[in-house]
């Protein structure tokens, strides 16, 4: 058996969905242990386009099982929306395919309100560029200790008492501080009393079916969402996400035990992309910006914002390396890079006069560093269609050895199209 843990090493939407969906066929679980629906988690199947927020990207596999973690937060109308659409397009989810932690907490519609509301309030430049969707408030809330799990929904009582204090709190914040409509208490209830009863089949214990079957050698995939730069205490903090992406925490946010983990892929796209704000030395702000920005359809699969765009940052990729104890990398959207005739990738920063070999904590640091670059000679064939490592052009080949020698970290799999077909496995 083996348990496989696989994490962005960028700042996110480097392709894990795609690898995640690739990998699933030698899986037997698939499991999200973190983060909510501001992922967006793009699969394309024969032709056929998929987008996931919240269910693992495993879901397309008829005999795999799909966990949501306890370190998941869950917007249950999101949930049920995407439940539902997979049914229009043939495919029910049923409670022998997806597990829910009863330990997971909920995104209720007041963490959304705060998060726009927060947002909102912040002047230009301090914005932090939220997808909106409430991920920050429901973590303080989890934090604060008076979240709502979703174990909750099956005591009524419970739910009640926790629901009108948070509301009462919420509203006083919605409506005195950020002067925002306030939610109403009624409409809530009424709500989550229909969402309890689609989701309450679902509800499992996680860590006990997964140490199951760990002991039955069960295959094991964790899927992580967002990127290692994003990361709530080792990334460009505070232009993060609110939870630990990396990946000790697909441990804590399953209940699985640390040493059972065989291994750790990074996803790592052949240039990088942010969106949202916070530092970003290798940003692109000329034609190559946008070229990539086209070429690769760099926009956000969750709100559809313009993703930013700039040449592979080596010192973030051997950042992720360190930090996820990575054992190999799957090197994503090669193919954007063909035709350029000269390929970048910085191997370190300089910051005041001083060769710097990882991404500084200090904010206004992070944002000062210049990168040092290292030219590559590009290639102008398209190699959508090669599946082989030997028929990559040299060029490429030199490219992704570079990419293995700045970063320590061997490739195991090479994507050339968005398609789960348009794949190399190198070893
Ligand atoms: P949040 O909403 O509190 O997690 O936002 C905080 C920061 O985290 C960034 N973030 C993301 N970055 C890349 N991809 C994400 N998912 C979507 C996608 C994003 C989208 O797949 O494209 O559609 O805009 C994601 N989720 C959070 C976010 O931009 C903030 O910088
Ligand atoms: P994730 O959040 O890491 O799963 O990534 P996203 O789905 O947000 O963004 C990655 C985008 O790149 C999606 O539109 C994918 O379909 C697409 N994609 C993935 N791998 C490749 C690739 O090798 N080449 C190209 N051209 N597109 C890819
Ligand atoms: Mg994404």
């Amino acid at each position: 058996m083996s348990s496989v843990v696989v994490v962005g090493t960028q700042w996110g939407d480097e392709g894990k969905g795609k690898i995640v969906d690739l990998l699933t066929q030698y899986a037997d679980y698939v499991v999200r242990f973190q983060g909510g629906n501001n992922a967006g988690h793009t699969l394309v199947v024969e032709g056929k386009q998929y987008i996931f927020h919240i269910i693992p990207s495993g879901i397309l596999y008829e005999d795999k099982k799909c966990m949501i973690g306890n370190g998941v937060i869950i917007d249950p109308g999101v949930l049920i929306r995407e439940m539902d659409q997979l049914k229009d397009k043939g495919l029910t989810v049923t409670p022998k395919r997806m597990m829910i932690s009863e330990r997971a907490h909920l995104i209720m519609p007041y963490h959304a309100s705060l998060d726009q509301a927060r947002e909102a309030a912040l002047a230009d430049g301090k914005k932090i560029g939220t997808t909106g969707r409430g991920i920050g408030p429901c973590y303080i809330d989890k934090v604060g200790r008076v979240g709502i799990k979703a174990g909750d929904l099956k005591d009524e009582e419970l739910f009640k008492e926790k629901l009108k204090a948070a509301v009462d709190e919420k509203n006083f914040l919605l409506t005195k501080k950020f002067n925002a409509a306030p939610v109403d208490y009624d409409v809530i209830y009424g709500q989550f009393q229909e969402y309890a009863e689609k989701l309450i089949p679902f509800y499992g214990n996680v860590s006990v079916e997964l140490d199951d079957a760990r002991k039955d050698n069960k295959n094991i995939l964790f899927e992580g969402a967002q990127g290692t730069h994003l990361d709530i205490d080792h990334g460009t903090y505070p232009y993060v996400t609110s939870s630990n992406t990396i990946a000790g925490n697909a441990c804590n946010g399953s209940g699985f035990g640390p040493v059972y983990i065989d291994a750790v892929v990074g996803i790592m796209k052949a240039y990088t992309t942010r969106v949202g704000a916070g530092p970003f030395p290798t940003e692109l702000f000329d034609e190559v910006g946008d070229q990539l920005q086209q070429k690769g359809h760099e926009f956000g699969a969750t709100t559809g914002r313009r993703r930013r765009c700039g040449w592979l940052d080596g010192v973030v990729v051997s950042d992720a390396v360190r930090l996820n104890g990575l054992t190999g990398l799957a090197i994503t959207k090669l193919d954007v890079l063909s035709g350029q005739e000269k390929i970048r990738i910085a191997k370190s920063y300089e910051l005041e006069g001083e060769t710097v070999r990882a991404m500084p904590s200090n904010i206004k640091e992070a944002a000062a560093v210049t990168p040092v670059y290292e030219d590559l000679e590009g290639w102008k064939e398209d190699i959508e269609n090669v599946r082989n490592y030997d028929d990559l052009p040299q060029q490429a080949r030199d490219y992704i050895s570079k990419v293995e020698d700045l970063t320590g970290a061997p490739a195991n799999i090479v994507s050339v199209g968005p398609d789960r077909k348009e794949t190399l496995l190198l070893q």
